[in-house]
C-alpha cells in the first residue's frame, strides 16, 4: 500500500484527492505528472477514465477546448484525465547473429542454464495456459509459432455469406473487435501503424512457446520454446515509432483480461507517467493474472531511478533482469534489491524472427519471457495454483550462486521451481 501511495503521490495527486472526497473540479481531474514525463506527451490526445470504468481516447485542439467541450459538461461522470504518451519501449535487442558461428545455430545456453529439459522430460510443457505477449506484431505464420497461437474460434470459419470470418471486417463474435482471430493490433496513433510482423514480439513469443520438433533431423535453425504447449495471444501496440502509446497499452491489457489469459509478458517500459496504466496493472491481481515485466536495459538501479511498469512492484508482478552465459548479471541489465525480483538468461538468446527466421538477441526483453514461460510450466502443472503461489514458487527456488542485485538474490531455475510448486500445491 505504501508503494501505491508513493506512486500515486508521484503520478497523480488528483487521484488521491478525489479518493479523499475533495470537490471535483475541471482542473482536479487532470492527473499530475513529473517534469520528466513531459517529453513523451502526444499533443492533442487525452485518455479519459470514466467513473463507470470505461477508458476513452479524446482528441482536442487544446486542453481548454477539452475542458469546455467534454470535461465541464460531464464532470461528475469523469474520474480523471491524462495526456496520452509515447511509451518508448526498451532499446531493441542487438542482433548478434553475425557474431555467432553458423555451425552452432541453435545455441540454447539459456535453456540449459534454467534446466528447462527437466520439465519437458516429465511431460510438463505449459498445457492449458495462455500468455498475452503485449509487444510489437508477432509473426503468427512462423512455422514454429503457427500452432501456438491462441486463435479466437468466434472469428474463424465462414460467415452466412460464405466469407472467411477472419477477414470479413465484421465483429463476428460481438466482443467489440473486428476480425480479432489471432489476438489484435492496437494502433490508434496513425504514424505508429504497423502491418508487418516485427522481430521483437516474434522473438519474445518464440522464447515462451516455440514448438518443438519431434524429428531427429532438425532444421539448422531450430529453437525450443520454454513452454511449447502453452498458447500465445499476440497483442501488438509497439509499432514503427519504436514504442507504443499509453492508450494502446491500456487497451491491450483490457483485451488480455477479457480473454482470460494467465500471464502477461511486458518486455517494454519507460518513464513513470500514468496513473491509469498503474491502475490497470494493479487490477490484474483481481483477475488472477501474473504480470511479468522486463527490468530495462540501462544498467541502472531502478530502486533509485524507477522505470515503469518494471518498478510498480505489485504483488502479482515479477520484474526480470538479465544474466549472460557466465551466470553473472549482464552489463545492460537494470537491477534493484526491491523492485527487480529475479534474473534470467538475456544475452545471445536464439529465438524466432519473422519470415521463418531465427536470430540471437540480447536484452531484458529476452529475460522476461524466460520467466513467463517458466510460470506457464508451473501453471500448466498445477492449474489450481493461485497467482501468489506461482510467484512464491518461482522466487523461493532461485539459484543464488552470485550476489545478485534483486529481491530474491537469485536467477531462474525451472526444475527447482517445479519442485517448489509441488510442495505448495498438492495434486
Ligand atoms: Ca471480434
Ligand atoms: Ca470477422
Amino acid at each position: 500500500m505504501l508503494v501505491l501511495f508513493k506512486l500515486m503521490g508521484f503520478l497523480g495527486l488528483a487521484l488521491l484527492l478525489a479518493a479523499c472526497g475533495e470537490e471535483k473540479t475541471t482542473e482536479s481531474v487532470f492527473a499530475r505528472s513529473a517534469p520528466t514525463c513531459e517529453p513523451s506527451v502526444l499533443e492533442g490526445r487525452y485518455i479519459v477514465s470514466w467513473e463507470d470504468g470505461r477508458v476513452t481516447l479524446e482528441t482536442a485542439a487544446s486542453r481548454q477546448e477539452l475542458i469546455d467541450r467534454l470535461i465541464e459538461p460531464q464532470l461528475q461522470a469523469i474520474r480523471h484525465v491524462e495526456s496520452d504518451r509515447l511509451l518508448p519501449g526498451l532499446s531493441r535487442g542487438t542482433s548478434l547473429k553475425s557474431a555467432i558461428s553458423p555451425s552452432v545455430p541453435n545455441d540454447s545456453w539459456g535453456l540449459a542454464a534454467v534446466q528447462a529439459d527437466w520439465a519437458w522430460r516429465l511431460g510438463i510443457r505449459g498445457q492449458g495456459t495462455t500468455l498475452a505477449v503485449i509487444d510489437s506484431q508477432v509473426d503468427i505464420d512462423h512455422p514454429q509459432l503457427a500452432s501456438r497461437i491462441a486463435f479466437n474460434s468466434g472469428e474463424m470459419g465462414l460467415d452466412e455469406q460464405g466469407r472467411d470470418r477472419r477477414f470479413n471486417q465484421i465483429d463476428d463474435d460481438g466482443n467489440g473487435y473486428v476480425d480479432d482471430y489471432a489476438g489484435y493490433s492496437f494502433f490508434s496513433h496513425e504514424p505508429n501503424r504497423a502491418t508487418a510482423p516485427d522481430i521483437h514480439g516474434t522473438h519474445v513469443a518464440g522464447i515462451i512457446a516455440a514448438e518443438h520438433e519431434d524429428s531427429e533431423v532438425r532444421d539448422a535453425d531450430y529453437v525450443q520454446g520454454l513452454a511449447p504447449e502453452s498458447r500465445i495471444l499476440p497483442l501488438a501496440f509497439i509499432g514503427s515509432l519504436g514504442g507504443g502509446t499509453l492508450y494502446d497499452a491500456i487497451r491491450a491489457i483490457d483485451y488480455a483480461v477479457m480473454q482470460g489469459v494467465d500471464i502477461i509478458n511486458a518486455s517494454w517500459g519507460g518513464a513513470a507517467c500514468s496513473p491509469e496504466l498503474a491502475r490497470k496493472i494493479k487490477d490484474l491481481e483481481s483477475h488472477n493474472i501474473l504480470f511479468v515485466a522486463a527490468a530495462g536495459n540501462r544498467g541502472i538501479d531502478i530502486d533509485r531511478f524507477p522505470e515503469y511498469p518494471a518498478a510498480f512492484n505489485f504483488p502479482h508482478q515479477i520484474t526480470v533482469g538479465s544474466i549472460g552465459r557466465s551466470g553473472l548479471m549482464a552489463d545492460h541489465s537494470n537491477f534493484g534489491d526491491q523492485h527487480v525480483h529475479i534474473f534470467a538468461p538475456g544475452v545471445d538468446i536464439f529465438s524466432t524472427v519473422p519470415f521463418s527466421g531465427h536470430e540471437a538477441l540480447t536484452g531484458t526483453s529476452m529475460a522476461a519471457p524466460f520467466v513467463s514461460g517458466a510460470l506457464a510450466l508451473l501453471k500448466g502443472h498445477r492449474p489450481q495454483a493461485t497467482v501468489s503461489q506461482l510467484r512464491q514458487a518461482l522466487l523461493q527456488s532461485v539459484d543464488q550462486r552470485h550476489l545478485y542485485r534483486n529481491a530474491s538474490q537469485g536467477r531462474l531455475n525451472v526444475a527447482r521451481a517445479l519442485m517448489e510448486i509441488e510442495n505448495l500445491v498438492s495434486e
